[in-house]
């Protein structure tokens, strides 16, 4: 029997040398240690044996089943280490590869004229203000001197919704409500930016929504001189220190007198070109003197106090700034627009 347990250990080991793989060594274990296998075969017919046999046999059974068993732990040793290898060695990663770019987001350009035209009035002591763009015929329409008969009231013009409530056609309202608040104390020195809606077909200069950027000064002895100070400091700021305005008489209900003001052109630098039709200057402000039945109807005497006001267009602003030849480009998100300004 000492010779069978000798022969079987010899047979497992060599069978042993031959497995490679992680099946084959259970089938092995199995096979040699399993309840079936001939080791516990033998192990049972012990009970045969003699008193004096039986202990001998025992350990040699004992010995033959370890060493059996330490090979087979070996090699599972051997072959889970070469397994992790092969599989590391797969999972490689290629550090080398270039990586996806991802896509950056930008502030939006108008956003970032918004942005530069506040900050130069915030620079100059003024406060932003906002409003409703959903608002009340009086406040953009009554407050501000035009009387229910003013053409510019039109329905042609505006965008009602019922009689009294209206899409604001400017953000003039938004003064005529911080004024009301502030029950006549002085100084008001604000800024008002906002879209505003027009009855108007889209084409390269018009939208009909748009956004616009309106300011108000009220104090004792405000002058038609401090008004063009404020917009000279503004206009150099924004196109540069070498950049002059000129004032030109014109009409607004709600300032008197008023004002259109040009800046001098920076594409041909005031000899004449197609940007200012050969005129060296272009157009980008509104402006006056606030009209006195403005301030009173909002709660200052006018034999007290006055006023300056300015308006402007953002996107006509945007456009000279950069160089856009369409309004529409602001409002169309095309990525190949928008991607232009993504370091502005
Ligand atoms: C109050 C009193 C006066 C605001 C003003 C303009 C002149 C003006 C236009 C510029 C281009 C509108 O965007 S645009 O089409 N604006 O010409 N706006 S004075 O005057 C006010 C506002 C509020 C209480």
């Amino acid at each position: 029997m000492k010779e069978q347990l000798e022969a079987l250990k010899l047979e497992a080991l060599k069978e042993l040398e031959g497995v490679n793989d992680s099946k084959s060594l259970n089938d092995l274990r199995v096979k040699y240690l399993g309840k079936k296998g001939p080791l516990t075969e033998i192990l049972r017919g012990m009970g045969k044996l003699s008193n004096e046999e039986r202990p001998v046999i025992g350990q040699v059974a004992n010995e033959v089943r370890a060493a059996i068993g330490n090979g087979i732990q070996m090699k599972q040793d051997e072959i889970s280490q070469r397994e992790l290898e092969n599989r590391l060695k797969e999972e490689t990663i290629d550090i080398t590869l270039p990586g996806r770019k991802p896509s950056q987001g930008a502030i939006h350009p108008l956003n970032k004229v918004i942005q530069d035209i506040e900050d130069i009035f915030v620079g100059m002591g003024y406060t932003v203000e906002e409003g409703p763009e959903v608002e009340q015929d009086y406040y953009n329409f009554e407050a501000l001197n035009l009387p229910k008969d003013h053409p510019a009231r039109d329905m042609q013009d505006t965008f009602y919704i019922t009689e009294e409530l209206l899409m604001r056609t400017h953000t003039s309202p938004v003064q005529i409500r911080t004024m009301e608040a502030k029950k006549g104390e002085v100084p008001v020195k604000i800024i008002c930016p906002g879209r505003v809606y027009r009855r108007d077909d889209d084409d390269a200069t018009h939208s009909h929504v748009f956004t616009q950027i309106e300011g108000l000064v009220i104090d004792k002895n405000v002058r038609m001189s401090d008004l063009k100070g404020t917009l000279l400091q503004f206009v150099q700021e924004m196109y540069g220190k070498d950049t002059q305005i000129r004032l030109r008489p014109s009409f607004f209900p709600f300032t008197e007198p008023s004002a259109e003001v040009d800046v001098t052109c920076a594409s041909c630098k005031g000899d004449g070109c197609r940007i200012c039709k050969q005129t060296g200057w272009i157009e980008i402000l509104g402006s006056g003197m606030v009209h006195p039945r403005v301030l009173e109807m909002a709660g200052y005497d006018p034999n007290e106090y006055s006023g300056f006001a300015f308006g402007m267009g953002v996107e006509r602003i945007a456009m000279l700034k950069y160089g856009i030849d369409d309004i529409r480009h602001f409002f169309t998100n095309d990525l190949r627009f928008l991607n232009q300004f993504v370091r502005i």
